[in-house]
């Protein structure tokens, strides 16, 4: 397994509606364990492939605590089939815009109909952290973020301090 670079806000690629995934491959299964020791690593509770450079429909999460049993879940061309009428609001991060958090409202429960790595079709209900985390890693695969569910003052004002603190390491690294 490899750890992978996790690109950051704001490249273009975070903002790319990604393609369905076809093959269901020894190429697939090596992207997804590299994703998921990618996430863990970082650490986060989900990373989507486009946070890695990847143009597909498919992500990795894994909401378990610090000391329970890891519970990995792969989300391959995921669709949202319900999401409930009521709403929560809770502090989201995000890999690719690093050390930024907001407060942002979500529906408090979905549906995901999604595929597993070997193709076979699943649907689960959420709520709570897992809810939560499949809706910020699904935005990401059509190219959404977590800050443009925030003002443009706020939106702008994350994305300025990403830029401004990749710019110092850049500086630092020279
Ligand atoms: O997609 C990502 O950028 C990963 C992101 C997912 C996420 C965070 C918060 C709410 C919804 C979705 C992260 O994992 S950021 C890191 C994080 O939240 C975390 C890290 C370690 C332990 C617990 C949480
Ligand atoms: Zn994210």
């Amino acid at each position: 397994m490899a750890v992978l670079d996790i690109v950051l806000a704001p490249d273009p690629i975070l903002r790319t509606k990604t393609k369905p995934v076809e093959r269901f491959d020894a190429d697939l299964h090596r992207l997804l364990d590299d994703m998921l020791e990618t996430m863990y690593l970082a650490p986060g509770i989900g990373l989507a492939a486009p946070q890695v450079g990847v143009d597909q429909r498919l992500c990795v999460i894994d909401v378990s605590g610090k000391d329970e049993t890891r519970t990995p879940i792969d989300l391959i061309n995921p669709e949202i089939t319900w999401r409930a009428d009521e709403t929560e609001i809770a502090e989201e991060g995000c890999l690719s815009i690093p050390q930024q958090y907001a407060d942002v409202e979500r529906p408090a429960a979905v549906r995901v109909r999604f595929q597993d790595r070997h193709g076979k079709e699943h649907e689960i209900k959420a709520d709570g952290l897992l809810a939560r985390c499949i809706q910020h890693e699904l935005d990401h695969l059509d190219g959404v973020l977590f800050v443009d569910h925030l003002s443009a003052l706020k939106r702008n004002m994350l994305l300025r301090k990403v830029a401004k603190s990749q710019r110092l390491k850049t500086r630092d690294d020279d």
